[in-house]
Parts: C-alpha cells; structure tokens; sequence
C-alpha cells in the first residue's frame, strides 16, 4: 500500500484527489490547516473522513512539516495547498508568495534531505503564461505572468525544474488549466455565476455583478484532472505537463450555457461597464457590471494544447464544457433544496 500525503486536502482539488487515490487503495495523509470556519466540507461531500489520516499543520511551518514526513512513510506527495485566488493575490501578494513560493521550497528542502525517494507532484497553473504570447499554449509556450498569484507560481515551477535536475528528485509540474465542480470555492467565477442564478430565480438574490465577462477560459472537471496528477506520478520519469480541454469559452459563454440549461432567458442589451443581462420573462436586470470586480491586468485568453499528456500519459477529458456546466447546474439546485 503506497501513502500519499496531500496538501491542501480540504480543497477542491485535494477533496477530488483523496476520494480517487483511496479506490487506487492509497493510505492518505492530508494536510489540513486550522481555521475558525467549516472547512471541511468537502471531505464531507465524498464522506471519507474516516477513511484519510488529517493531520493539522501550514506549509509555511518547516518544523510542523518535517514532523509529519517523520511520523509517516510518504512515497508521493501531491502539494495542492495554495493562496490560489487571482483576485486576492493583488491584495496579498506577500501571503500569497509565502505560501506558494517559500511552502513548495520548503517540502522540496524536506525531501532532498531525506533518503527515501519521495516523489513530488506540483500544482502549476496556466496562469503562469499570464499575458499570452502564443496560442494555444503548452509545455513550451513562453510564460509571462501579470499577478502575484502568477508570478508566485513560476517560482515553484522552476524550483520544481532545478531539483529535479540538481538533486535527481522525481518532481513533476501538472501545468493545469482552469478545472471547476460543485465543490469549487464561491469566489471563483463558474460557481459564483452558478449558485447566484440558481439564488435569482428562486427569488434570494437580485443581481449578479460580474467583472470582466470577456476574458476566455478553457475549462474542465476537477474529477478527470486529479486523475491526471495521478497519472504524472505514475509514469517512468518525471516531467511537466500541461492538462487542459483544448477548448476555450468566455465568461459570457459560459452565463448563457448555464442560463439554458436553469432555463432562464437571457438578453444582454448595452456595453462595456454598462452592460446589462436581463431576465426576457420577467424583463427585470439579474446582471451588471461591477468595476470593483476587474483586475489590475487581466489574463484574457487561455486556451490549453495537452497532446503530450494524451501521447505520453494516455490521459484525456472526459467531461466536456456543457456537460461540466449541465452537472454543475443540476448540483446547485440539489444543494439549494
Ligand atoms: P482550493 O480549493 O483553494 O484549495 C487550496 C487548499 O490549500 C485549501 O484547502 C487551503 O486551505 C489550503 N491552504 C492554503 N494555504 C495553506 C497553507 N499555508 N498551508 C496549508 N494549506 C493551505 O484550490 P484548488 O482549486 O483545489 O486548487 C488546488 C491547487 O491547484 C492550488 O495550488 C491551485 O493554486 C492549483 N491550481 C488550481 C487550478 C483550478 O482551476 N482549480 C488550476 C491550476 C492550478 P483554506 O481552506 O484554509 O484556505
Ligand atoms: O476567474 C473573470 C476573471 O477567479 C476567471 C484559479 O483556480 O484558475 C483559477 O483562476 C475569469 C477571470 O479563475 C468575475 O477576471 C469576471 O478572467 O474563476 P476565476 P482564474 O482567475 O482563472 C487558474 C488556472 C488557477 O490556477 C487559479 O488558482 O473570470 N471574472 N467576473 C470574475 N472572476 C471572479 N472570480 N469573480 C467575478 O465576479
């Protein structure tokens, strides 16, 4: 029995990872930070609390963490644990740097002093390209990062690079694009645009505002892309690889996808700031535009080319955008009875 330990497992992705790595009959430990708020939630979702070892600490805490490579026998670890809102990293650039940066080194430091060999999954992101300078992109698209977040998250890609290159560390990058599911913190545009829609037409909200609703995004299913860290960890050597559909939608695309299938009509009517999504049956406005909701520079246009991880890995998506938007949809309106 291998035992992986995840970071980040409360998380969207580490809540996914653990309930697929315990059918492949992993021991899991779980990283956990304390916090005053329920944020347990998803392990409770796939009600497999009893089933994983959780263990308190922060990946900022070199002495918490070598405490627990200590106690337990690690064979792979999957850092999922991250600041890893866009929006925040403007606020928090130094947090957000604390943990994405310093957190990755510092296990890496751990492993290298160890000597078992202990495989390293990092989680990377398509927001590493930032600004894009070729389209579609993949493992070597230059990158050009335009937030803290993203710049925070080149750091670790490249510490990932030179340990596995210096100190012959089984290290792997998963360049992930955007990956969503009904356990997707609120915040994040797919499930804000789907609980407030869901919210709007059971009369609890009025509006929804929205930043930039013209930015594209290639975007998949949590559950297929965890099997795709798995699936990195598990070939015969280590690289980086890009995960993405391939496909790319707007953020507008993606209100009027939902919108069909929660059956509301929409029309969009103005421009810019001022434009507005209005309600055809009932004619009353339920989107606007909020300036407060754009970022100092925004990433416009993602769109992933994953053909190594399809030759190399065999992995492909097996949920598509409708059917990602359909599951979300039909999820939402489960959790709001
Ligand atoms: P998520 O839901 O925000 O989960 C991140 C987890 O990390 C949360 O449970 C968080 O705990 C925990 N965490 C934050 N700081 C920590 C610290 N200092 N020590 C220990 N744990 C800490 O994110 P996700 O969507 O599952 O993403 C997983 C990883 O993939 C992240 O690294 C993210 O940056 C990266 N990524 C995500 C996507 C995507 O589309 N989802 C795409 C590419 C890469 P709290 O709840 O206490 O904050
Ligand atoms: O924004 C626009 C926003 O916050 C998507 C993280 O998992 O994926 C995620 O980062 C787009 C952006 O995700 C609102 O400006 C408009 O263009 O859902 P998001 P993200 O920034 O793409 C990457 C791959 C990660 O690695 C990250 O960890 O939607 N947008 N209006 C809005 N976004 C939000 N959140 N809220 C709005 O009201």
């Amino acid at each position: 029995m291998k035992t992986a330990l995840i970071t980040g497992i409360a998380g969207q992705d580490g809540s996914y990872l653990a309930n697929f790595l315990l059918k492949k009959n992993y021991k899991i430990v779980g990283i956990d930070r304390r916090s005053s708020r329920d944020n347990q939630s998803r392990l409770d979702y796939f009600n497999i609390k009893d089933k994983i070892i959780l263990e308190y600490s922060d990946i900022t805490e070199n002495f918490s963490l070598e405490r627990i490579f200590d106690k337990y026998n690690i064979d792979e670890v999957y850092n999922l644990a991250a600041q890893s809102f866009v929006a925040s990293s403007f606020l928090t650039p130094i947090t957000t740097t604390e943990v994405n940066s310093l957190g990755v080194l510092k296990i890496l430091e751990i492993i290298r002093n160890k000597k078992k060999k202990i495989k390293f999954y990092q989680a990377s992101t398509s927001e590493m390209y930032g600004e894009i300078i070729k389209k579609p992109q993949n493992e070597n698209t230059p990158f050009n990062p335009v937030s803290p977040y993203g710049v925070s998250k080149l750091f670790s890609y490249y510490t990932v690079k030179n340990y596995r290159k210096s100190f012959k560390i089984f290290a792997c990058n998963g360049i992930l694009f955007n990956h969503e599911s009904s356990l997707r913190g609120n915040e994040f545009v797919t499930k804000k645009i789907i609980s407030s829609l869901v919210k709007i037409i059971n009369g609890k909200q009025k509006i929804l505002f929205l930043g930039n609703i013209y930015s594209k995004r290639d975007w998949g299913f949590a559950g297929d892309y965890v099997e795709a860290m798995w699936k990195i960890m598990q070939y015969t050597k280590p690289d980086d690889y890009v995960v993405a559909t391939g496909k790319q939608f707007s953020i507008k695309e993606f209100i009027n996808t939902a919108a069909k299938f929660l059956k509301i009509k929409i029309f969009w009517k103005n421009k810019g700031i001022n434009e507005v999504g209005i309600n055809r049956e009932t004619n009353k406005v339920i989107i606007k535009i909020d300036k407060k909701l754009f970022r100092p520079i925004e990433v416009n246009n993602l769109i992933g080319d994953s053909r190594k991880a399809k030759k190399i890995l065999k992995w492909k998506p097996k949920i598509n955008f409708k059917n990602l938007v359909k599951n979300m949809c039909v999820e939402e309106l489960e959790q709001f009875k």
